[in-house]
């Protein structure tokens, strides 16, 4: 079986888990105002899993000047990168505007990334550096212009920091492994690049649904539950 198949497949069963999270998430929200917000996101794990088993089956991956574009993989990121970015917005309690300008910003690093796989010649690395000053601009927002707004609640602190910083690592990845491969310079090959984005976007995805999972009391209105009248005395033993 060709390594790259495998690779895609497993991932998609990696995704697969993501969503069983979502949906853990979800029923334990119970009568949480956020419960709907957050069931957008399943779509996160949901899409990419569904985008990579179309990139197992080899559906939208053309070759283009020679380069192999997979048509699937920009796909599934212009889709689900700006929902990644978009709800940490959320978590720090940005305004939707300011939600909106960061989830834009982050399409248009994805759809420039494309543009230049497509592109040859100079086009190509203008292409990439326009790309790379929107990603430079997702982490003014992640690190300067979302802390200002995060409300003084110990648990969406929490979660915003944890979001912000495993956004702030991981995804610095992404324009090496791009540059590095066939599309870029070409230092490596298909099949590593191929293995390395699967093992990236399964690390950017799981876990970040996962967080919201493990950090669910931030959106449970514990102040509001919180039983105003007399408590009855528990019996003691
Ligand atoms: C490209 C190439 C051009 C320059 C830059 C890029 C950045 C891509 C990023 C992708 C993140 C993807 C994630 C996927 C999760 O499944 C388009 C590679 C800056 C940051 C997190």
């Amino acid at each position: 079986m060709n390594p790259i198949t495998v690779a895609y497949t497993a991932a998609a069963a990696a995704f697969l888990v993501g969503v069983g999270i979502t949906a853990a998430l979800y029923v334990s929200l119970g009568t949480s105002a956020d419960r709907r917000r957050l069931a957008a996101l399943a779509i996160i794990p949901g899409f990419a899993g569904i985008s990579y088993v179309a990139m197992a089956l080899g559906i939208g991956t053309v070759t283009v000047n020679g380069t192999e574009f997979v048509g699937f993989r920009y796909i599934d990121w212009v889709i689900t990168t700006p929902l990644l970015v978009g709800f940490v917005g959320y978590v720090a309690g940005a305004s939707r505007r300011t939600i909106a300008a960061v989830m834009i910003a982050d399409a248009l690093m994805i759809a420039f990334g494309a543009a230049g796989v497509i592109a040859g010649g100079t086009t190509k690395w203008i292409l990439f550096g326009v790309s790379s000053l929107f990603h430079v601009s997702l982490f003014g927002y992640l690190y300067v212009v979302f802390p200002r707004s995060v409300p003084d609640d110990p648990m969406q602190q929490g979660l915003f920091s944890l979001l912000k910083n495993h956004i702030g690592l991981l995804w610095l990845a992404y324009p090496f492994v791009w540059l590095m491969g066939p599309e870029g310079i070409g230092f490596a090959g298909a099949v590593g690049i191929a293995l390395t984005y699967a093992f990236l976007d399964v690390l950017a995805k799981v876990p970040y649904v996962y967080f919201f999972y493990a950090r669910r009391q931030a959106f449970m209105d514990i102040g509001t539950t919180e039983p105003t009248g007399e408590r009855t005395p528990v019996a003691a033993d």
